[in-house]
This record gives C-alpha cells, sequence and structure tokens, in this order.
C-alpha cells in the first residue's frame, strides 16, 4: 500500500496549479481544506471577505474532486473541527493515517511559523514548498534588495519587465517609455458612466456559507446583503473578461480618480479573485497586455493596470518578507492615538470618509486613492497608533492578507517603518481630495478653508502633522517645501492652525 501524504492547501491557495498540488501524487494525496474560525477571528473579518473565501474554498474542493483528487473538506459546523490549522492538520494526520505533509508555504509570518510547527506536531516528515504563483521568488526579490540602499518600486519592476516580456518589444519598452503615470491622474469627469463589475448570484453552496457567516459572524463588520462575488475558477475568469472589455481602456486615466456613490469606477476588483488564487497573476498581466495589443485598450491603461500587478503587487511582496516578522510594529512617528469609530460606524461629517466607510462596509471593498489618500492620509495625519490602522485594514479588506496589506498600510500609508517603502509620508490636506473626487463639492466643511468653524479638518491636519513630526521628517529633501511653507505662515497662523486642530481632536474623542 502507498503511504498516504497529506496536502494542506489554505484558504488562500485556490490554484489548481498550486506547487504542493503540482509535486503531489494524486493516488495517494488526500488534500486537506479546513474552514477554521480562527481565522475568521485572528482580527474579526468583514463578513463578505470570510463569505468569499468559504464560498471559493467549497467550490475549489468539488472542482479538485472532480478532478481525480481525494478531498478531506473540514466545515466550520463540523463538531469535531478544533478550528485552528494546528489542530485541524493533526487530527487529520491521524484520520488518514499519513506518512508524510506536504504543503505550499503560507503568505504570511503567522501562518507560516505555524506550517513549520506541523512535523514535530505530528512527527511527520513536512515539506513546504515556495509559492510560484508570484513572478519574483523570495529569494529573486532578497537578490534585488541586497545591498540597496533604498527600494525604489520602478527600478524592481522594470527588472520584470524585462524578466517576463511583459510589454516589451526586445529590450525596450513597447511605446518607448516604461511608466505612463504623468497620464493617468485624470479628475472624474462630469456625467461619465462606470461599467459596473458582472454580478454572480449566489448559487447553493454560497447561500449555505451566507447562512453560517451570519449566525457565527454576523456581529462582525460589514452587511452581507447583496453578495455578488465570482466564487469559481471560471467566474473569476468571466470577471477578468469583463474588466478587459469594458473597464481596462478607461482604467489608466481615472486611476486615483473619486466619485461619491461610485465604489468601483474603472477599477479592476480583481484583488480578492487573485489573492485567493483564483486568478493568476501572470495571466491578468497577460490578458491586458494582449488588450492593449489588439487595440482595445490604449498603453497607458495597459502599462498601468499591469505596473499594479507586476510592480507593486510583487514588490509589496518582497517587502513583506524582507521587513521580518515584527514590521507591524513599527511606529516610526510615535503615533498613539486611538482609531476614531466612524472608522466602524462611518458616522462622520466628512464626506470623503463617509464614502470609504460605506463602500468599505457595504463591499469588503475601497479602491486605491480611498484607502491611501482618505482613510490612510487621515489616520496618519491625526496620528493614529499604526497598528490599530494595520489592524482595521487586515480585518474589513476582501483582499486583505499580511503580505499585501502590511508594506502597503505600515509602510506606503502610515510610513511607520520611517522610509523602507516610500521616501516620504503620502500626507495631503483637503486640496488633493478636492482635485481628484466630487466629494468636497456635497461636504458640510468648506475645503478651501484652513481654520474657522467650517474649514476641512484636513487642511489644518495636514500642516500640524508636518509641524508635529519635524523632528523625524524635517530633514527629508522631498519635504523641504513644505517645511518651508508651513515656516512662511505668520506665527499667529501657526497657532490658529494648532489651535484648530486641538479643537478638531477633542470632537473625536
Ligand atoms: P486595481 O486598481 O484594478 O489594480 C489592479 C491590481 O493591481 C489589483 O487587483 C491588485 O492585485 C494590484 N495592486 C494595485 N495596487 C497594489 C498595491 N499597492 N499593492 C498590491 N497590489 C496592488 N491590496 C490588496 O490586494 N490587499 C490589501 O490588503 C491591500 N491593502 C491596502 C491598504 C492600503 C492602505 C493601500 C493604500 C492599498 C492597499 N492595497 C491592498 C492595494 C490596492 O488598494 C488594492 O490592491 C486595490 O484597491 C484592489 O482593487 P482592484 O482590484 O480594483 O485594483
Ligand atoms: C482569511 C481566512 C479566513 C477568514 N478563513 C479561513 C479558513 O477558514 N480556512 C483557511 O484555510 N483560510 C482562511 N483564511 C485565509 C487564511 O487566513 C490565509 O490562508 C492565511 O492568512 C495565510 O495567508
Ligand atoms: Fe473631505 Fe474636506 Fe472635502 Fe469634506 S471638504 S470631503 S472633509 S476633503
Amino acid at each position: 500500500m502507498r503511504m498516504t501524504v497529506l496536502v494542506p492547501v489554505l484558504g488562500d491557495q485556490l490554484t489548481a496549479g498550486l506547487s504542493a498540488l503540482a509535486a503531489a501524487d494524486r493516488s495517494s494525496a488526500v488534500v486537506l481544506l479546513m474552514e477554521v474560525s480562527a481565522e475568521a477571528t485572528s482580527v474579526r473579518h468583514h463578513q463578505k471577505k470570510i463569505a468569499f473565501l468559504l464560498s471559493a474554498m467549497r467550490h475549489f474542493a468539488d472542482e479538485l474532486r472532480q478532478d481525480g483528487w481525494t478531498v478531506d473538506y473540514v466545515c466550520i459546523d463540523d463538531p469535531d473541527n478544533s478550528q485552528s490549522f494546528d489542530g485541524e492538520v493533526a487530527r487529520a494526520a491521524k484520520r488518514h493515517a499519513a506518512g508524510a505533509i506536504l504543503t505550499t508555504e503560507a503568505g504570511e509570518w503567522r501562518v507560516l511559523d505555524s506550517q513549520c510547527g506541523w512535523g514535530s506536531l505530528t512527527g511527520l516528515p513536512c515539506d513546504i514548498l515556495p509559492d510560484d504563483r508570484f513572478l519574483a521568488s523570495r529569494a529573486a526579490f532578497s537578490a534585488w534588495a541586497e545591498g540597496r540602499k533604498s527600494f525604489v518600486m520602478e527600478d524592481f519592476y522594470r527588472v520584470m519587465r524585462r524578466k517576463t516580456g511583459l510589454l516589451m518589444d526586445g529590450d525596450a519598452p513597447v511605446g518607448g517609455q516604461w511608466n505612463f503615470d504623468a497620464e493617468n491622474r485624470k479628475p472624474p469627469a462630469k456625467g461619465m458612466r462606470y461599467p459596473p463589475p458582472p454580478a454572480f448570484a449566489p448559487d447553493a453552496i454560497t447561500q449555505d456559507v451566507l447562512a453560517v457567516v451570519a449566525a457565527r459572524f454576523g456581529n462582525h463588520f460589514g452587511d452581507l446583503l447583496l453578495f455578488e462575488y465570482a466564487v469559481t475558477r471560471e467566474q473569476a475568469l468571466a470577471a477578468l473578461d469583463d474588466f478587459i472589455a469594458h473597464r481596462l481602456p478607461q482604467f489608466g486615466d481615472y486611476q486615483d480618480a473619486m466619485v461619491a456613490g461610485q465604489d468601483g469606477l474603472f477599477h479592476s476588483q480583481l484583488s480578492p479573485l487573485i489573492n485567493a488564487g483564483l486568478l493568476l497573476p501572470l495571466e491578468v498581466c497577460q490578458a491586458a497586455e494582449a488588450a492593449f495589443r489588439a487595440g482595445r485598450a490604449p498603453i497607458n491603461a495597459a502599462e498601468g493596470f499591469i505596473r499594479q500587478i507586476l510592480g507593486w503587487r510583487e514588490y509589496v511582496r518582497g517587502i513583506h518578507w524582507i521587513a521580518g516578522p515584527d514590521y507591524t510594529s513599527r511606529n516610526h512617528l510615535n503615533a498613539t492615538r486611538d482609531l476614531p469609530d466612524f472608522y466602524w460606524t462611518g458616522a462622520t461629517d466628512m464626506r470623503c470618509l463617509a464614502e470609504a466607510v460605506g463602500a468599505t462596509r457595504r463591499n469588503a471593498h475601497a479602491h486605491h486613492i480611498q484607502r491611501l489618500m482618505v482613510l490612510g492620509n487621515f489616520a496618519m495625519l491625526i496620528g493614529v497608533d499604526p497598528h490599530q490602522v494595520h489592524e482595521w485594514f487586515l480585518a474589513v479588506y476582501d483582499d486583505a492578507y499580511e503580505w499585501v496589506e502590511t508594506p502597503n498600510v505600515i509602510g506606503m500609508s502610515q510610513f511607520a517603518d520611517g522610509g523602507l517603502m516610500g521616501s516620504k509620508p503620502y500626507a495631503a490636506g483637503g486640496a488633493y481630495i478636492n482635485r481628484m473626487s466630487d466629494y468636497c463639492r456635497g461636504c458640510r466643511y468648506s475645503v478651501k478653508d484652513r481654520t474657522g468653524p467650517d474649514a476641512c479638518p484636513f487642511n489644518s491636519l495636514y500642516w500640524d502633522f508636518l509641524a508635529r513630526n519635524r523632528a523625524a521628517l524635517g530633514s527629508n529633501h522631498r519635504l523641504l517645501r513644505m517645511y518651508d511653507g508651513w515656516d512662511r505662515f505668520a506665527p499667529a497662523e501657526q497657532a490658529a492652525i494648532r489651535a484648530q486642530v486641538a479643537g478638531f481632536l477633542e470632537t473625536l474623542e
């Protein structure tokens, strides 16, 4: 009799070609999928995110069975479920009298640590394979980073363009430029229509999951209404096709725009599908390149989109691993304030924040500029403890896993790593939000004012942030012009700004 090999597959590893599945022998392997409440509550994840993952896991298990695999699927309601990965791996190893464990490395330190203990936990040899769905291996990223003083994404991106051949004509970038970002900052146009992504009606499997999530996690943030996620590989491919046909052509132009009542604009909304493994990053980039080459999307759209995935996505994953497991406790600016309640309730008069939190509650999703320049920017300006910001972002977004969320939050958005990722904080006052959105027109605050009862809070907070953090930021050459601006205010104006901020912060408490 052949030895049984246990192949645990995690909820964000739902890929038929996953390295552990590719290395396993179908005739001797038992694939283990585990629904465990420890993962839903490590931070209290948004209800829709939990429902999406559990439904996608159940559908993936069915697809594996149809493909000839033996699958052991542990449901969250199984009375013997220990509700943790360790407990379930130990139980399954016994249940199947397994002789070995074969798995693909988790995307984050916490779960990888747990995987590293599975061998001693079960007394079995445990082989942990690299996750080759990423286009840069951990080793390749470390080699690129080695000896560099700063990790400039654009440099890494060019290496990746050359490595993959994406948007390359021989050794030169297509269109004669590596980056078309300068064309990708258009404010929203009046009367513009935004083609919505496809909606997938919940089937019987998803309906069961929705009932389970409502019963077990109904008190978590967010709602379950209108659950329309793609939950299978087939649906994910349909969502990709739909994006390429209907939204990619304008993706570049309006990449940074924000519009009240419009949650998706021209964004792909593919991140939960890519991050869970239903779509592969390379095939998504190839689809965008094919649209460009066929004349169905302009270069600024195709390049802008591919840069997000081939550049940013791979880059943040590399940063996650080189930054180490204590990255989430970095706090370069010594920020200690609690996250305001309205991040959970949406109850604020600041329209930009109310819109971003509202989208997050409804959809477990918000687009990049809402995350960076509204939610992240505000938290940094008022000095929220970055660990609290990290836990919020990890909990509320359908695409959030530590490998991608922590560099974006701790690094890019909060500058809590002191510049490992970015050379300056993404701090902005109301003028930026006003330029890129239609929020300010309908806001109770006046975006033109810095002080006074109706002044937009972002304006005074911006200057106060700079003044307050002068010791940490004052010598940053990219901020010299801003500090010059602060120094040119008369002392009375500086005092008025700081008094305005003190008054505003009191209202938050
Ligand atoms: P699109 O605008 O259509 O972009 C295409 C794809 O590019 C995305 O699907 C995603 O796979 C990739 N991408 C774009 N920007 C980034 C980025 N900065 N890092 C990694 N991938 C990127 N993205 C996550 O996947 N998970 C997170 O937990 C996450 N947290 C974030 C937190 C903050 C504070 C910020 C500023 C950004 C965060 N992002 C995160 C990046 C980005 O906001 C989302 O990837 C994007 O909004 C997903 O929506 P979309 O699929 O419509 O993206
Ligand atoms: C996020 C999540 C949730 C909510 N539930 C599960 C689960 O029940 N089973 C599972 O295998 N994975 C789940 N996940 C995803 C894991 O948290 C993810 O695999 C790790 O964070 C590693 O990135
Ligand atoms: Fe946000 Fe200020 Fe504009 Fe209101 S005025 S929407 S608070 S930026």
